[in-house]
């Protein structure tokens, strides 16, 4: 699946293309570095209320999660290392990379953080969740939509106890393009039948169309700093055109219950597994290096 649907969006500012100005950045001092770990450890009271929100809605939005100084850094670590993944005279519309968590050490405390991934587990109703995979996700000014989706297709995991977490690098208002999302955990149902349309955006449109006529609620609201969400697996998902002249930058990690396997029959669309799991086979439990247990429940 692309992400951008539309390269640039009508809307858009003048500025059409990436043009990263961010200098490479400070070394992150070891007791900044130190800190870092130990809030990214501390247990998030998280409510019942929100455990069955998530139930519910397929999503959950969570205030003050997460420090934001810290992500102030780690959004220039993330912008230098796709400086160097991608280069800077870049038009792309959007910027991503993914398994840095595997050669960068404040990367690594944001992804296998046991704070995100205790939110996940509880939210989920697992004993544990190991790590699948991290992404960033920078989508440039002028870059248009994300198209509607649900990630179960895109993920090669056989099971549905699987949520992403979402976490802004900057404050992210609306008109810069938030994930927003369908609420109903059962929505995807609605729209099963429909085919998807690689080759133009009738799909995404016809989606936005039933969701209006079914009066399915539509979460677009902006993001704080420190602001996380989590989505399932089968949340239908989207985001607006970035009509802001910042990069609206992201870090999505996502979890999966400790025991799951890979599915049997991996396709194409089901995701790059031999990457993200190596040598795991089909129907195998997936417990590779790069699967790491992130969070264990003590009851
Ligand atoms: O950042 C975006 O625009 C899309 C992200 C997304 O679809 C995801 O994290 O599952
Ligand atoms: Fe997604």
């Amino acid at each position: 699946m692309t992400l951008a649907e539309n390269e640039h969006d009508q809307n858009s500012p003048a500025v059409q293309v990436a043009t990263p100005t961010e200098q490479a950045p400070i070394e992150v001092d070891q007791s900044i570095l130190a800190q870092l770990e130990a809030d990214l450890s501390v247990p998030y009271q998280l409510s019942s209320d929100s455990i069955d929100q998530f139930a519910a809605n397929g999503y959950i939005k969570l205030k003050n999660v997460i420090n934001a100084e810290h992500l102030t850094l780690l959004r220039q670590r993330i912008n230098s290392i796709l400086i160097n993944a991608l280069g800077v005279e870049t038009d792309l519309a959007f910027r991503s990379d993914e398994m840095m968590w595997l050669h960068d050490e404040l990367v690594r405390h944001f992804v296998l953080s046991k704070r995100i991934a205790q939110i996940a587990s509880e939210l989920l109703g697992v004993q544990a969740v190991r790590l699948y995979h991290d992404n960033a996700l920078s989508k440039e000014p002028g870059c248009g939509r994300t198209p509607w989706h649900y990630d179960y297709h895109h993920f090669p995991i056989d099971s549905q106890n699987v949520c992403t977490a979402w976490i802004p690098l900057q404050p992210i208002p609306r008109e810069m393009g938030p994930l927003a999302f369908a609420a109903g955990i059962e929505t995807y149902k609605l729209v099963k039948d429909l085919s998807f349309n690689k080759f133009d955006s009738s799909y995404d449109r016809q989606l936005s169309q039933i969701f209006a006529d079914r009066d399915i609620r539509i979460d677009d609201s902006g993001f704080e700093l420190g602001e996380i969400s989590f989505h399932h697996t089968l949340s239908f998902h989207t985001a607006g055109a970035n009509r802001t002249n910042e990069s609206r930058m992201a870090l999505a990690t996502t979890y999966f219950e400790d025991g799951a396997r890979l599915v049997s029959n991996p396709t194409m669309i089901s995701g790059e597994f031999q990457k993200f799991m190596p040598a795991i086979e089909p129907g195998d439990i997936i417990n590779s290096a790069y699967n790491p247990v992130c969070h264990l429940r003590a009851d």
